[in-house]
């Protein structure tokens, strides 16, 4: 079942070159556990569980049942001022599986809105401490926060940003990212280098007086941008500096969130306690489109005030809590308990690491790095053509191999399933080897 040619035309394709695309379609028809069948019929090995968001494979039984039977049970219902069963059921879940203090939960229907609401809720709960001049908000060069006007303001991908310059929100600031190849090329895990670059939100505290600063926003570990781990001791740093100057912490967990580092979240993997976390993606392992925040006690309460019956946040989805994405979310719990699936990512941790490392003394890397099951082997750009190396071992390995792995200009990354098989991976790592022998 193949898409004919012009029904190529109809689909603005995101974050993709379309008119590159449409000459050669890579176009996936069906997909069961961890592979995906191309509309040619070849079984091809998915190294990105999906775009970080299928760690249990694709199409677990448990979730398709569980998403079959709630649609032909409750479609819809609506969102506001009424609700389902089910969105109650899986909060509880959620906020049961995050740190301690994190009691309500908020829901979207993807990373992007998760981090709007997040930035809404930070300024919100200034506002009702009485503290209505906290607007300033901190995100972080290099960060990815998706695609909304919010995120995209505190994000620092610049392509992103470039033509809405002028219209991003105003009162953003960014600190600095927490690479350096000098300093932490070929780095297994956390890099020792690096904590200082925390103080650049104690810099920005002294600009603007921390006073006028509501909230900074990080991903614990960068994930768009090629797998940036934070250095030794910097988000505790972060941490600390908040405190000190009464700015809420943010923690973008859309990729982090639920195994991805062998915890619930980063927050528990790195020890520190933001005030709120994000998430999406592994929340429905990718099966319906859902997001969630989940903040702690203090921001809530702080906006439980005035009369009961007057609404208190102005804000939510016509899709939020969304009957048949929680009926995915809920069987996507139970999948993660019953296999032990945070259990198996940690265990896959090591073997992961050593295969992406067996690359470090290969010519044409110039990187690599890993936490977790987040890996990037950076590729040293071809002269004059930044990103076509990377974009053409991306094309290779699907027509090739039958794998996907994806790139960010020269970083090929790695996102495999957390209940990986090593055989895959040695198979996988060897195909990347092959290719990256034989291209220019
Ligand atoms: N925050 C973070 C930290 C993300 O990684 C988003 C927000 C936005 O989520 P939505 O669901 O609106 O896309 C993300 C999404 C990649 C890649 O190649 C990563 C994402 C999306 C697409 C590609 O690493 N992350
Ligand atoms: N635009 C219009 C005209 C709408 O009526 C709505 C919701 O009712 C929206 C945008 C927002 O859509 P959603 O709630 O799905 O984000």
């Amino acid at each position: 079942m193949s898409v004919t040619a012009d029904q190529l035309d109809a689909y603005w394709m995101p974050f993709t070159p379309n008119r590159d695309f449409k000459q050669k379609p890579r176009i996936i028809t069906a997909a069961s556990g961890h592979h995906y069948t191309t509309d040619s019929g070849e079984q091809v090995y998915d190294m990105f569980a999906g775009l970080w968001t299928c760690g249990v494979g694709h199409c677990h039984p448990k979730i398709v049942e569980a998403v079959q039977k709630q649609v032909a049970k409750l479609d819809y219902a609506m969102a506001f001022q009424l609700s389902n069963n089910l969105s109650f059921e899986l909060a509880e879940r959620v906020v049961d599986m995050a740190p301690d203090g994190f009691t309500q939960c908020f829901f979207t229907n993807s990373g992007s809105e998760s981090v709007d609401t997040a930035l809404k809720i930070a300024l919100g709960f200034h506002r009702a401490r009485g503290e209505g001049n906290r607007t300033r908000l901190i995100g972080r060069e290099r960060a990815y926060h998706g695609v909304n006007f919010g995120g995209m303001s505190v994000g620092g991908i610049v392509p992103n940003r470039k033509i809405f310059s002028a219209n991003l929100i105003p009162g953003v600031d960014h600190i600095r990212a927490t690479m350096n190849l000098e300093h932490t090329a070929f780095t297994r895990g956390q890099p020792e280098w690096g904590v200082h670059l925390a103080d650049d939100l104690e810099r920005l505290a002294a600009l603007h007086d921390g006073s006028n600063i509501a909230a900074v926003i990080v991903e614990p570990v960068a994930g768009s941008t090629g797998i940036l781990p934070p250095p030794v001791g910097y988000l505790e740093r972060l941490r600390e500096i908040c405190d000190t100057h009464g700015i809420l912490l943010i923690f973008d967990e859309v990729i982090t969130a639920f195994g991805r580092l062998g915890k619930s979240f980063a927050a528990d993997y790195f020890g520190v306690l933001p005030d709120i976390i994000t998430t999406a993606k592994g929340l429905t392992n990718g099966v319906i489109p859902m997001g969630a925040v989940l903040v702690r006690d203090h921001v809530y309460d702080a906006f439980m005030h005035g009369p009961d019956k007057m609404i208190e946040l102005f804000h939510g989805y016509t899709y939020s809590g969304h009957p048949v994405a929680a009926a995915a979310g809920l069987a996507t719990m139970d999948v993660y308990k019953e296999e032990g699936t945070f259990e198996q990512a940690t265990a896959l941790a090591q073997p992961f690491e050593d295969l992406l490392h067996s690359f470090a003394d290969h010519d044409k890397v110039i990187d690599v790095r890993n936490i977790g099951l987040m890996g990037a082997i950076e590729l040293a750009p071809r002269d004059g053509a930044p990103g076509a190396r990377g974009t053409e071992m991306h094309k290779r390995c699907f027509w090739e191999e039958n794998l996907i792995i994806r790139n960010g200009m020269d970083i090929l990354q790695f996102s495999p399933f957390l209940n990986s098989n090593v055989d895959d991976w040695n198979k996988s790592f060897d195909s990347v080897r092959r290719l990256l022998d034989s291209i220019d």
